[in-house]
């Protein structure tokens, strides 16, 4: 780890690879891949694909140092019987409806190929992934249950998209006590804006929700 704003991450005591976790969020197909949910919708891939290879180097030296790497997929079951209907309406009124076929598969549903993790960012078989149907990687799922029993208080977060899974995440996080650091460029976002936005909004009123790690990866 390199430096992080708007203080020294971790506050208290000195970050041990036992009680750390890294969490990558939903770098699927359906977010950074051709044809899939975010390509549909009409933004630019290139943003979404920016993390990867920084993410990359976070994996390798986390998997080196022996910190726990949990993944997370966005996604609804077949049946849709977890997508709220207010959600799946936004989805049609921006013509990339929710459950529907596309050239991935059906959007955002689990086991449809525009669901699966990219290859660059493969989990190990050890690793855990969490599938969640929600913004939030807690919401619906079995995360923080999974946090407290391997006893990982710290957080180094990752994925996509900045302004929406990864913060949604990151702010769940916070408010259960985990300390949370984003990884600045593991992460991407389908506005430059909000993804600078949502840097810069964490290191508010001293590290309102988490801390933001510089140049995470440039060593
Ligand atoms: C979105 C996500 N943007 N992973 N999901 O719908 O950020």
């Amino acid at each position: 780890m390199q430096s992080s704003a708007p203080y020294s991450f971790p506050c208290g005591a000195p970050l041990d690879a036992s009680t750390t976790a890294v969490i990558l969020i939903d770098m699927q197909i359906d977010f950074c891949g051709h044809g899939g949910y975010v390509d549909r919708m009409g933004y630019d891939i290139t943003a979404t694909r920016k993390p990867i290879k920084p993410l990359q180097k976070v994996l390798a030296a986390a998997r080196a140092a022996g910190v726990r790497v949990i993944h997370t997929r966005e996604g609804h079951r077949p049946s849709l019987a977890d997508l709220p209907e207010n959600k799946r309406l936004r989805s049609a009124a921006i013509g990339t409806e929710i459950g529907q076929p596309g050239p991935c598969g059906r959007v955002l549903v689990r086991g449809e190929p525009g669901w699966e993790l990219i290859d660059d960012l493969k989990p190990l078989p050890t690793e855990d992934i969490i599938d969640k149907p929600g913004k939030g990687s807690f919401f619906a799922t079995d995360l923080e249950h999974l946090l407290r029993t391997t006893g990982c208080q710290r957080l180094l977060l990752g994925g996509i998209t900045t302004d929406v899974c990864v913060h949604t995440t990151m702010r769940e996080a916070n408010d259960r006590g985990f300390e949370c650091c984003l990884i600045t460029d593991g992460t991407g976002a389908t506005d430059a804006g909000n993804h600078a936005a949502a840097h810069k909004m964490v290191t508010m009123q001293g590290g309102v929700s988490a801390q933001r790690l510089e140049r995470a990866t440039s060593a």
